[in-house]
């Protein structure tokens, strides 16, 4: 009897403590490492769910995949898709939507069934600054009149990245954004969130919660129109006074993103970075940016 009861208090105080990890942390810099945020999205880490509950679920799901590659940047397109081919949504229906200056050049990989690689020719921006912020004005008019009738979820991704494990359906959610791989411990106050209150991308001292990477993020494709529509008029809005924002389209989105909390967070293992010195932290490095040389790329 005595024993038993021992039990039950100690299993009580066990599902306490599991609940305190899953809720918000007293500790901002460690809020990352919970399962759950305070707005009671999940962040996605191995282990946290069962893919194959999930995949049954998104049995019919269609599924895009946009990404940029003008000027030298081509360089990186042919492994960058081949890699999605081996760990990205394997099994579900993928459309890759390509956009290039250079379509003529572009190495189709293989491309297993059910998958679609669309090619698409954009003007290369003299700028770089220019060049990733076109992003946001090409998203807008394909999540308006292409992607609605062709899919469902859009996955939204750097090409200077390569993936290195499973990625699947378990990103998949209205609004979900990745938290920065270099910004994981960081607290807040001290986040590179635009801070010039004249920016359209100004989020005020005490405001955010997360510092998201623009390389990697998605959701429903009219969620995603809504959001690169926002950015992209912050954008405009920023060039009418001839400023720009410290991180271009990036801090745009973490603008949106704060007054629009993601219904899902990508923990860092969907963006990792070799150059994070806590190496342990993702079991899974599904993601992984690479390292440029900055004379070659740049220019
Ligand atoms: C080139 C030089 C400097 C910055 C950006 C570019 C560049 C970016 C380019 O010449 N061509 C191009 O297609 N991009 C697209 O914008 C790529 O999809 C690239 O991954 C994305 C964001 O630019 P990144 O990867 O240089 O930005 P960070 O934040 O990863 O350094
Ligand atoms: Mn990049």
């Amino acid at each position: 009897m005595i024993c038993s009861k021992k039990m039950s208090e100690k299993a009580i105080e066990v599902a306490h403590c599991q609940r305190k990890l899953l809720g918000k942390s007293v500790n901002t810099r460690s809020m990352g490492l919970n399962a759950l945020t305070p707005w009671l999205a999940p962040i996605v880490w191995d282990g946290t769910y069962d893919l194959s509950i999930l995949d049954k679920q998104h049995n019919n799901t269609r599924i895009g995949l946009f990404v940029f590659a003008v000027k030298k940047y081509i360089r990186f397109l042919q492994q960058f898709l081949e890699s999605a081919e081996r760990y990205f949504m394997v099994g579900h229906k993928v459309t890759y939507y390509v956009f290039t200056d250079k379509v003529d050049e572009v190495v189709k990989p293989k491309i297993a069934d059910g998958r679609i690689l669309q090619l698409h020719s954009v003007v290369a921006d003299q700028r770089w600054q220019d060049v990733s912020m076109r992003r946001m004005e090409i998203l807008t008019v394909f999540t308006k009149k292409h992607m609605p009738n062709e899919i469902d979820y859009l996955v939204c991704a750097d090409v200077d990245m390569v993936f290195n494990d499973s990625v699947g359906v378990e990103i998949l959610g209205d609004l979900v954004a990745t938290i920065h791989p270099g910004y994981f411990f960081t607290e807040p106050q001290h986040f590179t969130y635009e801070r010039r209150p004249i920016s359209a991308a100004y989020i005020p001292d005490g405001e955010g919660d997360f510092y998201y990477m623009a390389a990697f993020y998605g959701g429903k494709v009219d969620e995603i129109y809504k959001l690169s529509m926002a950015c992209q008029n912050g954008i405009i809005e920023d060039k009418k006074k001839n400023i720009e924002a410290v991180w271009q389209e990036e801090s745009h989105l973490n603008r949106y993103l704060v007054y629009n909390k993601p219904t899902k967070v990508l923990s860092p293992e969907y963006l990792w970075d070799t150059n994070v010195p806590y190496k342990d932290l993702a079991k899974k490095k599904r993601f992984v940016i690479l390292k440029k040389i900055y004379k070659e790329i740049r220019n």
